[in-house]
């Protein structure tokens, strides 16, 4: 991996990952790409190129694949689930249409590709506590839909065509650069902001709801440790389960207690994403990642909320 191109750069997770990058390949070999209205500022702006394109436009991914001698694509342009089933008709042209126009390029120009998978790729018959790497994926929501079709459709272009599609499925990501836009598992975000501002959190998120959960650095360290993998020992490619940690409302609240005492926290369950909560696993078996490219998370769920905390108090005073 030498000159990287990353779609939806200005997101949760590409806001970071891009930063990441530019650090390790130098800040003119990865290029932000980004959609107008969801501009690079500040030093995602000034720490290398950056080029507007939207994921659905071939030509144009093929046009900065071919200007900057791009050898790996990013692909992290999505809806997430709870936008996603506001707006179903455009999570699957953006997801799906969107990886189709990156693999047609990445066949054409011999790119490596990533594009995430999430546990948002199981469904209720799925089993819930050590979710094996191969298993029933029949998810109910339309992000989950596009996620096992963008699993698929990456597995058919290496089978077909050899071209080096790989990903793994993010637990729910917890950060303090970028706010997620719209998740089930946002509240997990949501929650370190107002305990550290001193405000009441309401949960969105019933007690008891266990969820896959992965502090931002680790989720970054697999992103790229997975594409620098030896292809050889690859037994999978879409998608590879990575698991951190698992956790529900009220084991976060009690772990925010030991740093914040005063924090307050009550429950308004929303029900569209109590329902995708619902249907997604507990914890997911991420045996294959860590034997077949050596997967291990750093971060646990006190070092999350020790880190998580003191960087945002530094942000908020
Ligand atoms: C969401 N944060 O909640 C995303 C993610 C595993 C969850 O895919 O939609």
């Amino acid at each position: 991996m030498k000159s990287v191109l990353v779609i939806g750069s200005t997101g949760q997770i590409g806001s970071e990952l891009t930063m990441v990058l530019r650090r390790k390949l130098g800040g003119a070999n990865v290029v932000a790409g980004y959609i107008q209205g969801a501009e690079p500022k500040g030093e995602l702006l000034e720490s290398g190129p950056h080029e507007i394109v939207d994921v659905r436009d071939a030509a144009r991914i093929a046009e900065i694949v071919s200007n900057y001698k791009i050898d790996t694509i990013y692909n992290l342009a999505a809806l997430l689930s709870a936008v996603a089933e506001r707006k179903p008709l455009m999570a699957w042209d953006i997801q799906l249409n969107g990886l189709l126009a990156i693999l047609e390029v990445a066949r054409e120009k011999g790119c490596a590709v990533f594009t995430p998978s999430s546990i948002g790729s199981f469904g209720p018959e799925t089993p819930r506590k050590g979710t094996p790497q191969d298993t029933i994926q029949r998810p109910r929501s339309m992000y989950g839909v596009t996620k096992v079709a963008t699993e698929l459709l990456s597995d058919y272009y290496f089978n077909k065509f050899r071209v080096d599609t790989r990903s793994v499925r993010f637990p729910g990501l917890i950060s303090n650069v970028t706010l997620p836009g719209g998740g089930t598992t946002d509240y997990a975000v949501e929650i370190y902001y107002a305990a550290v501002k001193g405000e009441e959190f309401v949960c969105p998120i019933a007690a008891g709801t266990f969820m896959d959960m992965m502090y931002m650095p680790d989720a970054l360290k697999a992103a790229i440790d997975i594409m620098e993998a030896d292809p050889s020992k690859l037994k999978h490619r879409n998608s590879f389960n990575i698991a951190s940690m698992s956790f529900e409302p009220e084991m976060l609240r009690a772990k925010i207690l030991e740093y914040i005492p005063e924090f307050k926290m009550r429950y308004e369950v929303d029900p569209v994403r109590q329902a995708i909560a619902d249907s997604w696993p507990d914890m997911m078996d991420d045996s294959c990642a860590r034997e077949e490219w050596g997967w291990k998370p750093s971060y646990d769920l006190d070092s999350m909320t020790r880190d998580m905390i003191e960087s945002l108090r530094k942000r908020f005073g």
